[in-house]
């Protein structure tokens, strides 16, 4: 459906698009700082933790006159646009409106699944000035990863794996925080006082709706921050500070009467527009979850192996997207479109060389693998069952389980029926042995 004439410039005095320059391969500044925890991942093993981030940093003392608080602001927008962001903007952290009830009830209806991290961080999460009480100011920063092709085309690809574009350069977390970190430490040099903090994705910080009050964007009805500069291709990022810097006007909604992303999702994660149960959602499936995937949900997956990027694809905003300008981000040929049968010969040790410095390698094999089959269960091509066969023996119960399913798929029924005969009553794990038994009741799908 047509949206209303988006406009490409954003209103005066909201949160700016920083002005763009050319896609520079040059790397900015030092290699990343390690972390202390990356990713959802990550998230997961810091937020189990009850920690309010790490000591805020501070400022050296200035021998110059003070900038004025909008100098300030001016100077540091020009010095993201250095570091590589693309859209800046500050906020009150207190300026996020309803999100903190809506979260809870997100969480009240369990829509995290197995992202227990959600529902810990609760209290923390719904009031960003829980995090860090002294905040005075949050500036949200966005990076735009936009893609060279349509992610989308290799869905139709059925002996390839579909990895989401966020996942097919280098890890945003190792990218970004270093730059917020030089970021934050130029701003307190500049100011002369103040304390500072950064996060990207993994504090327990509601990152779309600061982003959204800091006038980047709005929150599109698939639930992410859209950008009338870049459509949905923008990483987050923040950085909290005990200084009174000029906020932005927010961002309204512009999705009008559009409801693209909600009719693209392959598994209808959208309970209703603007909330998301990731529950459903591929990008949880293939990342965050951590058991067999329901078995409801694993053909309606197709070939997606790692994230999704359907909802996102779908938004006519894109239309103003313009590639991402970090050499680090953009796409390794050979994870735009890989063989589903390279990708299952990989053991653990060529898991990880096969996937150096990407947030993909968090997942571990046993997870990808996983995903693999589950893409092979759905590919119709029986070139790829002696890929899945490989799998029944294989030392990960997951893996096992996901084999079982992929040949239940693949190989007609009576080819199965005597595979199961003679591998089933062998299997010692209670779940693989629960999938043979599943696959031989379950309404079979076509089959050759
Ligand atoms: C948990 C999480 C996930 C979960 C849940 C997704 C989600 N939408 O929250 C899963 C694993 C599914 C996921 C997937 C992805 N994620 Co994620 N994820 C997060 C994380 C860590 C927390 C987000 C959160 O708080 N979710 C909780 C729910 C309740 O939030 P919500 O859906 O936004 O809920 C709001 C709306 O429902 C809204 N609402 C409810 N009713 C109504 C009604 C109206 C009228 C309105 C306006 C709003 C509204 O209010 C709620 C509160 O704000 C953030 C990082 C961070 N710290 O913020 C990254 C983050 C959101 N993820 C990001 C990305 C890139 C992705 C993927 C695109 C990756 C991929 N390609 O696979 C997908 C996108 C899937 C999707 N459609 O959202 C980016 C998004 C950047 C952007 N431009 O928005 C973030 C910000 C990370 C970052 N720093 O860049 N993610
Ligand atoms: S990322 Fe994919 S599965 Fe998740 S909500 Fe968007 S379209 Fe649906
Ligand atoms: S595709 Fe979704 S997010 Fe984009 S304008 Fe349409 S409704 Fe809004």
């Amino acid at each position: 459906m047509r949206l209303s004439p988006p406009q490409p410039s954003p209103a005066s005095g909201r949160g700016s698009e920083v002005t763009r320059v050319q896609r520079c391969h040059a790397q900015h500044g030092k290699s990343p700082l390690p972390l202390a925890g990356k990713g959802w991942e990550g998230a997961k093993r810091r937020l189990s933790s009850p920690r309010r981030g790490s000591p805020p940093m501070s400022a050296p003392a200035r021998k110059t006159a003070p900038l004025s608080p909008s100098d300030l602001k001016d100077q540091l927008r020009a010095l993201a646009l250095e570091e590589g962001f693309d859209a800046f903007g500050i906020a009150d952290p207190d300026a996020v409106g309803d999100a903190g009830t809506r979260l809870r009830h997100w969480v009240a209806e369990e829509r995290y699944g197995d992202m227990g991290w959600m529902a810990e961080t609760l209290d923390r999460r719904v009031h960003a000035r829980a995090m860090w009480p002294e905040a005075l100011r949050v500036v949200m920063l966005g990076m735009n990863y936009g893609p060279d092709e349509d992610p989308r085309t290799v869905l139709a690809e059925r002996s390839l794996g579909a990895i989401s574009v966020y996942a097919r350069g280098e890890d945003y977390h190792d990218i970004i925080k270093p730059k917020l970190k030089r970021l934050a430490r130029a701003l307190l040099a500049l100011a002369g006082t103040g304390d500072v903090k950064v996060f990207v994705d993994t504090a327990p910080l509601m990152e779309k709706p600061l982003a959204m009050a800091a006038g980047l964007g709005w929150q599109g009805k698939h639930t992410n921050l859209v950008s009338r500069a870049r459509g949905s291709w923008l990483f987050l990022g923040a950085i909290a500070t005990t200084l009174d810097l000029p906020v932005d006007a927010p961002m309204g909604d512009h999705c009008g009467q559009c409801r693209a992303c909600l009719d693209a999702c392959p598994t209808a994660a959208f309970p209703a527009p603007y909330q998301i149960d990731a529950r459903r959602c591929v990008s949880y499936l293939t990342i965050e979850h951590k058991g067999p995937i329901p078995r409801d949900l694993r053909p309606l997956m197709g070939n997606r192996i790692y994230g999704c990027d359907d909802c996102l694809a779908a938004c006519p905003w894109n239309k103003f997207a313009e590639l991402g300008r970090e050499a680090k981000l953009a796409a390794r040929d050979e994870n735009r479109a890989p063989d589903l049968a390279d990708l299952a010969t990989l053991d653990d040790a060529a898991f990880r060389a096969r996937f150096p410095k990407s947030p993909i390698k968090r997942v571990g094999r046993g997870r990808f693998l996983r995903n693999v089959l589950t893409a092979i269960g759905n590919s119709g091509d029986p070139a790829l069952v002696a890929s899945a066969r490989a799998h029944l023996g294989d030392p990960d119960a997951l893996v096992r389980g996901a084999a079982v399913w992929a040949l239940s798929r693949l190989l007609p029924a009576a080819e199965f029926a005597t595979l199961a005969a003679v591998q089933a009553g062998a299997e010692a794990d209670a779940e693989v042995a629960a999938e043979w038994t599943a696959a031989l009741e379950a309404d079979a799908p076509p089959r050759t």
